[in-house]
């Protein structure tokens, strides 16, 4: 294994730079950070889903030993200059309703804040919070995104007069003839439960006013510094130019804090009021509450199909709760699935259409796959309906419809860029003996194991590197998909990488180093990578949708082809000869047929010295690329569960899971081996494990980690992974984002190998999370 001190190429496995400072307690999170004469924020949340806010009073938390002050959300009401953002409107008719930081007429869920809180401590503040009086005037309210659509719900937003937020169709192909011609449909429904993002560290939130100007600083911990100086210079009301945003160290994310949330606002809001630096960090119960939550939806898919099981056509409804508010891109998740429920599968006619929908809980927001995990599920289920249906094998079924030509514009519009779905299915059916398994599993049956076997297919495909700007504002997001890198080349020899995205995890400082220095032949510690400061790094667009290496990465790979034909022209001047004639290998330029050359490093000193450098050329070695990518990048990959389900107790263990995944070029082997083991486990958690549960009132019962069941390493098996290789032709490297495709997988099939594990009692579904209890209902009333 290379280590980070020597050269180290695209593809091999350096050990993560990063990890050092963070292993030993070196990292800078933002509750680590305290400036002289900070003081703390609580926010009072409201104990109600729905209730009409009668009346606060901060009076009794205002004389609490150690406060400072306390305001009310009507308080602060001429703070704000726009209200919190969503970036993603999908119709022009969305209904969107006003987010303030603080509610001032209802409390919309359990955890809507509506008053705040400063002391000389966090303790003073949360214990002062305890103190201000909110009279409530509670109201009925509704949890289920389906039930919110009935007549007579409780309306959430009184002033849209329902709770429909938007309806958003999209269809291609005569599919309701195909349903007619079909020899075969089948018409599944499907439960995407609601999930309780869990980074490691919560949110937090530093706001400094900077004496003598008016500049607000923000330290938080964020995926999106640049939209959140974009965005909430908007919401105060002051120029984009007097704040600066920092993420420092971020301890995980996984879509959670790809936002801006009430409490950024009003730690910057407080701070520009008292002129002192005001933070919050939220605690585990509060981000429960506090924090968005992912998924909850209810589809429904349909598949027509021959007689041999040639799936022609799809169509897919779905219900997506949006919580109360609309958060950042909120209405825009249920929507990035929107062109996958046909999955890998060559399709003649598709629809797709989606009704979002308030209710009175956490609002939805990105949540690792963000809309494409969903997808994924519900036709890698129905794929597995269909196979039973027809009685063929699920693995025969699949490679019968697979996309077999590429680039491919598939019937939903968009064009898959390259893939091999056979060979990763080859290759995962190699690794898992799958004819062996499937002997032992009849043996089981035949025997009547109590610990019966189930194997479960997920074929998939995703689209990744949000991506083309012109493509998203076509569907109305609000941003570009650009992102933007520099490189700086140092007098003494070092290079500094300034990176767009930032991450919170992924191990940016290690691969974005290596595209570097896999061009400029140094190591990977002479590059310094900076991100997530908009004072140091202006341009970005931040990090989600696996889009860093995808779009950010091959922004600084441009950066360095720029440094590279600068370097060339002081080269080709100070040896004497045509540029023509010198040639370029990583690190050093050498006159063609000669011996003579200059090093990458010599020659960065000789542009900083500008002593003789080509007339009209400017000194310094530096440049910047702003890199817009011409499509989505498309990883694919066969993801094979095996559960043992025990058919008394109803608990089903993953006992086996293998993936082989086809990500493009691998930058960094085992940081890619990482990204989809973590990934793995989220969706494997989502299909076993976590449920987020409200009671009809909107209370959450699932409030902590005591009963929001995370997995944890002894649930879970060690993965068999693999990869093949299909290099993106949008691209010059070739790459693939990874940091979703494990999530997205996943799911599908864990659920799958529980169902198939029941087959035999003729269980054909089982709401996730699959807990010991609805397996064992399930085989209870299937035998009844
Ligand atoms: N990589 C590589 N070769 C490839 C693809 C990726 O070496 N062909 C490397 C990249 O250079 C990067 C990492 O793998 O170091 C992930 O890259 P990418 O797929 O571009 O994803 P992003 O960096 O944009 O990360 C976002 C993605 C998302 S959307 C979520 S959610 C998520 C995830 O990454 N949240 C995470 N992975 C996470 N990992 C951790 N530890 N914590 C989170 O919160």
């Amino acid at each position: 294994m290379a280590t980070a001190e020597t050269p180290a190429a695209i593809g091999t496995s350096v050990p993560r730079k990063e990890d050092r400072k963070l292993l030993t307690g070196g990292g800078t999170f933002v509750d680590n950070m305290t400036l002289p004469g900070t003081v703390f924020m609580a926010v009072v949340r409201s104990p109600y889903a729905h209730a009409r806010i009668v009346k606060v009073d901060t009076a009794a938390a205002r004389a609490n030993p150690g406060v400072v002050t306390a305001f009310s959300g009507a308080e602060l009401a001429e703070d704000w200059k726009a209200s919190l953002p969503c970036a993603w409107l999908p119709t022009e008719e969305t209904n969107h309703p006003d987010h303030w930081p603080l509610a001032r007429d209802k409390a919309r869920y359990v955890g809507d804040g509506v008053a705040v809180v400063v002391a000389d401590s966090r303790a003073a503040a949360k214990d002062a919070a305890e103190l201000v009086e909110v009279e409530y005037e509670p109201l009925e309210a509704v949890v289920d995104p389906a039930a919110a659509l009935a007549e007579g719900a409780p309306i959430v937003h009184d002033d849209l007069g329902s709770n429909r937020c938007y309806t958003w169709p999209l269809a291609a192909g005569e599919v309701d003839k195909a349903f007619a011609d079909a020899a075969v449909t089948v018409s599944e429904r499907y439960r995407q439960q609601r999930l309780i993002p869990n980074a490691i560290e919560p949110r937090a939130a530093l706001a400094q006013p900077t004496p003598g100007s008016d500049e607000l600083v923000l330290w938080s911990a964020t995926q999106v510094p640049h939209i959140v100086r974009v965005t909430l210079s908007l919401v105060l009301g002051i120029p984009e130019t007097k704040l600066r945003v920092i993420a420092p160290d971020v301890g995980g994310g996984f879509g959670s804090k790809l936002n801006v949330y009430a409490e950024e606002a009003l730690v910057l809001a407080l701070a520009r009021r008292l002129g002192r630096p005001v933070k919050w960090t939220e605690d585990r119960s509060e981000a429960y509450l506090a924090t968005i939550h992912g998924r909850d939806q209810w589809q429904e898919i349909e598949l027509a199909a021959t007689a041999e099981g040639k799936i022609t056509a799809v169509r897919a409804r779905v219900t997506a709760g949006m919580g109360a508010y609309l958060q950042l891109v909120t209405p825009g998740v249920p929507l990035l699935g929107a062109w996958l429920y046909a999955g890998c599968y060559d399709v003649e006619a598709y629809s797709f259409e989606c009704i979002g929908v308030f209710t009175n809980t956490t609002p939805t927001d990105a949540y690792r796959g963000a809309g494409r995990p969903e997808a994924t599920y519900a036709i890698e289920r129905a794929v597995d309906a269909l196979a039973r249906k027809l009685g063929k094998d699920p693995v025969e079924l699949r490679r019968l419809n697979f996309i077999t030509e590429f680039p491919n514009t598939i019937a939903s519009g968009l064009t898959i860029d390259s893939g091999n779905y056979h060979a990763a299915l080859d290759r995962a059916l190699e690794l898992l003996d799958y004819d062996a398994l499937r002997r032992e599993q009849a043996e089981r049956r035949e025997r009547g194991d109590t610990k019966q076997l189930g194997i479960g297919f997920s074929t998939y495909n995703e689209m990744c590197g949000l991506a083309p700007s012109r493509v998203l504002g076509a569907i109305r997001y609000g941003a570009g998909g650009w992102d933007a890198a520099t490189i700086r080349c140092l007098p003494t020899g070092t290079v500094q990488a300034l990176v767009g995205t930032s991450p919170h995890g992924q191990g940016h400082e290690t691969t974005f180093a290596q595209i570097v220095a896999d061009r400029f032949g140094c190591s990977v510690d002479e590059v310094e990578v900076l991100h997530g400061d908009t004072s140091v790094v202006p341009l970005g667009m931040d990090t989600y949708g696996s889009r860093s290496l995808a779009v950010g990465g091959i922004a600084l790979y441009h950066a360095g082809e720029r440094i590279i034909e600068k370097a060339r022209k002081i080269a080709a001047h100070q040896l004497e000869v045509d540029e023509q004639d010198v040639e370029y290998e990583p690190g050093s330029f050498t006159v063609k047929g000669t011996g003579r050359s200059a090093t990458l490093k010599e020659l960065a000193f000789a542009a900083w010295t500008a002593h003789n450098l080509p007339d009209g050329l400017e000194p310094g070695l530096e440049a910047t690329y702003v890199y817009d990518p011409p499509n989505f990048s498309w990883p694919s990959g066969t993801h094979i569960a095996v559960v043992e389900v025990d058919t008394e107790t109803g608990a089903a263990d993953l006992v086996r899971y293998v993936a082989v995944d086809d990500v493009g070029t691998v930058i960094n082997p085992a940081i890619v081996d990482g990204q989809v083991h973590g990934g793995i486990a989220q969706g494997v958690a989502q299909a076993l494990f976590e449920e987020a549960v409200y009671d009809e009132d909107g209370n959450l019962l699932t409030g902590s980690m005591v009963n929001y069941s995370v997995p944890s390493a002894a649930e879970l098996p060690s993965f068999e992974l693999d990869r093949t290789e299909s290099p993106s032709p949008t691209n010059p490297l070739g790459v693939k984002g990874v940091g979703e495709t494990g999530t997205i997988a996943s799911t599908a099939a864990a659920m799958n190998a529980v169902v198939d594990a029941l087959a035999p009692f003729g269980v054909t579904d089982v709401q996730m999370p699959a807990t010991p209890e609805r397996v064992w209902r399930a085989i209870e009333e299937a035998r009844a």
